[in-house]
């Protein structure tokens, strides 16, 4: 077979991807037609599903202006619109942060946010849910022309006075040899950004598969909008920093590689970054033979790994200029020396199989929650009968003293089941005030007022002091409901493993476990939103002018996280709070059915309208059928696990079977 590109190879992962949303809607239809699931775990069921339906890949690019980051966007991806679509020219051209995506539940369109929208101190996140504060443009996805003169609006600006770029916290640098920052012209302006954040909505095979692309600019603009180092390039699957050979490595661009890529600890996924060194056709020299131009190459290569530090290995020269021109007019000899296919294979070796371990992990942990509760109450319905049959194999006669004395003892059973059941909704009101108290530490609300506070403490203290300290006080309290959440879930776990063990004593039931809640995940994002913050405090100058609207927009995207991981962690504990209580409910109806069911078949023996060789083989025919309940999950779940288990040569084999 031929090398994959990396369109290839992510048609192929979400045609993976659908295999695994298929096999897991069989599973739900199967277990559901059984009667195997209830509201609960059907919801659950959905939600796996549904997640991967949604389930994203990230790219951004992140470079000095004009490294020429919107080129090779258009060269990996946009070849096939047969030009250039997302602008790209000499000076700063991006000047705003654009994403790239497709929901199907929009009109293809470019949509922009004001760049005053910075003033309000509302993150870019809780923008997306306000469709009216944006400026939409249609696309008309049968014009490439049309949609590269719509993108050209990411490049506009406005002029405006110094003091207001300073009140929309954007830097105004002195020094004229500085790259970044905004500068100010004879008149005494200055050019900002027009818009603050660009979200193209385009149905490309690629977006539409879950692909989202973030194209930077190269103004500085990681610096003025904390968000996006933050947030954005901490959840991307993988960070793209271009270097032009041309330039070599220059000062500020070690700067933008220090400050937004290389966080070392802080990025603990240090795999999903690549190096590019872009425009390597300004040494194709006519003059030299191509293994002279190689060894430059190299050179140049070699040279850029020494100083970021980092192996050779991870440093791809390219031609991103070269490389859409020999994509467009098809020329294969251009494209093999623009060196992009290595680049395209790099990024998917890279991104791909770890995407797929993450969805498998996922889907194994979540699947294997799912499947045990099932196998439960098949094992429970089997018992069930077993004893049934067994009880009335017993009967070796009609004998009506044994038989009233049998049916005394079921109906005591079902009496003690009952009392049992009353007990249980008692603990139920405990479990509410305790779920009730657990769901009001991971208050976003709570943490709503917190964060109001200390921004209050941070606009009166204007020292670096006072700001590390309000910064200190906040995630103290962040960590503080973080603690109180984590011991409340413990006592609602042992309450509930109070209440499981109790039943499973006088019931007989199967030994199950609740699983518990952890806050770790969050912590950790918490841990990590902290360093930041700290090394925030630490290199933020005090000779900014603008150091307080600084710290403010730092702040704004600092609480939109912690906005987010409160939420999450809602849900979650939701979720965790259904999942602790519905084995236990699934496992009380279970038992509730077969004692009615013993008493119903009892009584009509009783009654002499069946006789027990009737009842004998009918119950071996309900035992059968609760046989092929679990063969039929069991062959779902061989096939479910044959499909994670696949790397991409079986695939083929798989979707075919
Ligand atoms: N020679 C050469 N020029 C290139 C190459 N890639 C991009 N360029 C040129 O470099 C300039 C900048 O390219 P852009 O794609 O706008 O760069 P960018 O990094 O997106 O820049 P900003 O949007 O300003 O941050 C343009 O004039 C491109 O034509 C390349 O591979 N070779
Ligand atoms: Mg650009």
């Amino acid at each position: 077979m031929t090398k994959h590109g990396i369109i290839d190879d992510f048609e192929a992962y979400s045609e993976w991807r659908k295999q695994v949303r298929n096999v897991i809607k069989k599973y739900r239809d199967v277990a559901k037609a059984e009667d195997l699931t209830n509201a609960n775990s059907e919801q659950r069921l959905n939600q796996i599903i549904s997640t991967l339906n949604d389930d994203k890949l990230y790219i951004a690019f992140v470079a000095e202006f004009s490294r020429g980051k919107s080129e090779l966007i258009n060269a990996i991806f946009f070849s096939t619109l047969g030009m250039r679509v997302l602008p790209s020219s000499a000076g700063r051209t991006t000047m705003c942060p654009s994403e790239l995506l497709y929901d199907r539940n929009y009109e293809p369109s470019i949509r922009l946010l004001p760049i005053d929208t910075r003033s309000s101190g509302t993150s870019i996140l809780e923008y997306k849910g306000m469709s009216e504060e944006w400026i939409e443009y249609p696309l008309d996805i049968d014009s490439p022309e049309q949609i590269a003169e719509a993108l050209k609006h990411i490049t506009e600006v406005n002029t405006v006075k110094p003091g207001h770029a300073e009140n929309l916290g954007l830097h105004i640098t002195s020094d004229e040899g500085h790259e970044d920052g905004l500068h100010m012209d004879e008149n005494g302006d200055v050019e900002i950004p027009r818009w603050r954040h660009a979200i193209i909505n385009f149905p490309h095979p690629l977006l539409d598969k879950g692909l989202v692309i973030l194209d930077t600019p190269g103004l500085n603009a990681l610096g003025a909008e904390p968000e996006l180092t933050l947030n954005m390039l901490a959840s991307a699957h993988g960070v793209m920093f271009i270097l032009a050979a041309d330039t070599g490595v220059t000062k500020s661009d070690l700067a933008v590689w220090r400050d937004h890529i290389n966080m070392g600890e802080l990025t603990s996924r240090a795999k999903g970054r690549l190096v590019i060194l872009n425009k390597i056709d300004v040494l194709w020299d006519d003059l030299r033979d191509q293994d002279e131009i190689s060894e430059e190459i190299n050179r140049q290569v070699k040279e850029t790994a020494k100083i970021l530090n980092v192996d050779d290995k991870m440093i791809f020269p390219v031609s991103a200029q070269k490389a859409l021109t020999a994509k467009i007019r098809h020329k294969n000899k251009m494209l093999n020396k623009s060196r992009i296919l290595e680049l395209e294979d790099a990024l998917s070796d890279m991104l791909i199989p770890a995407k797929r371990d993450i969805v498998t992990d996922n889907v194994k942990r979540d699947m294997a929650e799912m499947d045990r509760s099932v196998k439960l109450v098949i094992e429970q319905r089997l018992a069930g009968v077993d004893e049934h049959i067994s009880e009335l194999a017993g009967l070796s006669s009609k004998n009506a003293e044994v038989i009233e004395n049998m049916l005394l003892k079921v109906k005591a059973d079902k009496e003690h089941l009952e009392r049992s059941l009353q007990r249980f909704q008692a603990t139920r009101s405990i479990f509410t005030r305790q779920t009730v108290a657990l769901y009001q530490y991971l208050d976003p609300k709570v943490m709503e007022t917190t964060i109001a506070k200390t921004r209050k403490n941070m606009k009166i203290s204007f020292t670096s002091r006072g700001i590390k300290t309000a910064m200190t006080n906040f995630f103290s309290s962040v960590y503080e409901a973080l603690d109180a959440a984590s011991n409340q879930s413990n006592e609602i776990k042992e309450l509930m493993q109070g209440v499981y063990s109790k039943f499973q004593e006088e019931h007989g039931l199967v030994n199950i476990r609740p699983g518990g809640y952890s806050t770790r995940i969050y912590l950790r994002e918490v841990k990590r939103l902290e360093q930041s913050s700290e090394r925030f405090v630490k290199t933020t100058s005090l000779v900014m002018l603008d150091q307080g609207v600084i710290t403010e927009r730092f702040f704004d995207s600092v609480s939109a996280r912690i906005r987010q991981i409160f939420q999450k962690a809602n849900k979650d504990a939701d979720n965790w709070l259904k999942t602790i209580m519905s084995p236990m409910e699934a496992q009380i109806r279970e038992h509730q059915i077969q004692l009615r069911r013993r008493l119903e078949s009892i009584k009509r023996i009783h009654k002499a309208s069946d006789t027990l060789d009737d009842r004998l083989s009918e119950l071996k025919y309900v035992r059968d059928g609760i046989i092929e309940q679990g063969n039929k999950v069991r062959h779902i779940n061989r096939k479910m696990e044959k499909i994670l288990a696949a790397d991409e040569a079986d695939e083929e084999s798989i979707a075919s079977a």
